[in-house]
């Protein structure tokens, strides 16, 4: 038998701001939160300055990391072998409710799992153990937890988004431009005024009132991108060639499978026209690129200002 406080300890000890058991199905699922930095520069030519602060390091690679380690230390403690005891990191999941029913938070409008204490500025991973949940743990029952009286009549995060993708189910994929930013394809136009990123939306987040106090992140320098990179340097190096631009985010979080690189293309196309950079070499790109990006040579952007 295995003492999941401890594991929740292990954890605790190693960065995660809160941890709790549950039973998930004949399992123990023990989910835990990872509390990410939030500061990014502020100089306009800088790509970091146009990324999520949760991009700008490999923080899930990072949590997966210390996962790992916590779940070596169960398999030694609870004599149990590899495939009995596995890691999961943005996974298929649904990790917020499962956080929400171990009792380490709540799915707020936003639908984002927030933690009384740090807010929703964590993401969220953990260890699936085959043995049963002990007597007296929460388990897991798939409906959704409610949210409404834990967020009142507080509706900051709906009216922050920019692009009116939070509703009454949840978040519309097809405008939210987080969503939209890792897919490669065109952009709807009345979305272009709003795009002002490389990569990672964040305004819901920022948003929440319960994020007021910035309990600060786990320190790390895991996939770090560059800050001193420009957006200029990325298109040229797109203008060399695709296997170099792709090249410029091995390791980090911008190299995650689910992130098409022609989208982060895009993405910083779209911006060098928002800011005034689009010089005949980002055209020369746009031309490259099979007239992926024509649209983005025609039409009206309005410019961004900072
Ligand atoms: C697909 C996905 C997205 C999609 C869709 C998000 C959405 N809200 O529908 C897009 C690309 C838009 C997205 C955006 C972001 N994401 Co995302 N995403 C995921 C991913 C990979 C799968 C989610 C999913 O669809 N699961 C399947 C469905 C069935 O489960 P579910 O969404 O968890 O829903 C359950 C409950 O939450 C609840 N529920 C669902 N909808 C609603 C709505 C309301 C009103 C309520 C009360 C409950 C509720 O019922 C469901 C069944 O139990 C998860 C990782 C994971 N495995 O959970 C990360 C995850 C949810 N994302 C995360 C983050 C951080 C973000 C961003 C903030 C990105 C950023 N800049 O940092 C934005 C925030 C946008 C937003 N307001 O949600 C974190 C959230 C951490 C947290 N503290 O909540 C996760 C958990 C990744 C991680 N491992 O940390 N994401
Ligand atoms: S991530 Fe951005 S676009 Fe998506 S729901 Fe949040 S504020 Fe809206
Ligand atoms: S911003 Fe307000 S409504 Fe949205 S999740 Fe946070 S508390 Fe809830």
């Amino acid at each position: 038998m295995i003492d999941f406080r401890e594991t929740v300890e292990w954890l605790k000890e190693d960065g995660f701001c809160d941890a709790a058991a549950i039973g998930f199905g004949e399992k123990t699922a023990v989910t835990a939160l990872f509390p990410y930095r939030l500061e990014r520069p502020t100089a306009v030519s800088a790509a970091a300055s146009y990324i999520d602060p949760f991009a700008l390091r490999n923080n899930y690679r990072e949590m997966a990391a210390r996962l790992k380690t916590a779940a070596v230390k169960i398999r030694k403690a609870a004599g149990l072998n590899k495939s009995e005891v596995r890691i999961f990191v943005n996974s298929s999941l649904p990790e917020k409710a499962a956080a929400a029913f171990a009792g380490i938070g709540f799915c707020g409008k936003s639908t984002l799992l927030i933690s009384p204490l740090y807010g929703v500025n964590t993401l969220i991973g953990g260890i699936l153990i085959s043995l049963p949940a002990a007597d007296g743990l929460s388990r897991f029952d798939g409906a959704p937890p409610s949210s409404a009286a834990r967020c009142g009549a507080c509706r900051r995060c709906i009216d922050a988004c920019p692009v009116g993708a939070i509703g009454e189910n949840g978040v519309d994929r097809s405008r939210c431009l987080q969503s939209l930013a890792s897919r490669s394809g065109a952009v709807p136009a009345e979305l272009l005024p709003h795009w002002d990123i490389l990569y990672g939306c964040s305004r819901c987040r920022d948003a929440c009132p319960y994020s007021r106090f910035n309990l600060g992140g786990v320190a790390h320098h895991r996939g770090e991108i560059d800050e001193s990179e420009t957006i200029g340097e990325w298109l040229q190096t797109a203008a060399e060639s695709e296997e170099a631009f792709c090249a410029r985010f091995k390791g980090t979080a911008l190299a995650m499978s689910w992130i098409d690189k022609r989208a982060l293309l895009r993405n910083a196309v779209i911006l060098s026209r928002r800011l005034g950079i689009f010089n005949e070499e980002t055209k020369r790109v746009c031309r490259q690129y099979k007239n992926e990006f024509s649209q983005l040579l025609s039409v009206d952007i309005p410019p961004l200002l900072r």
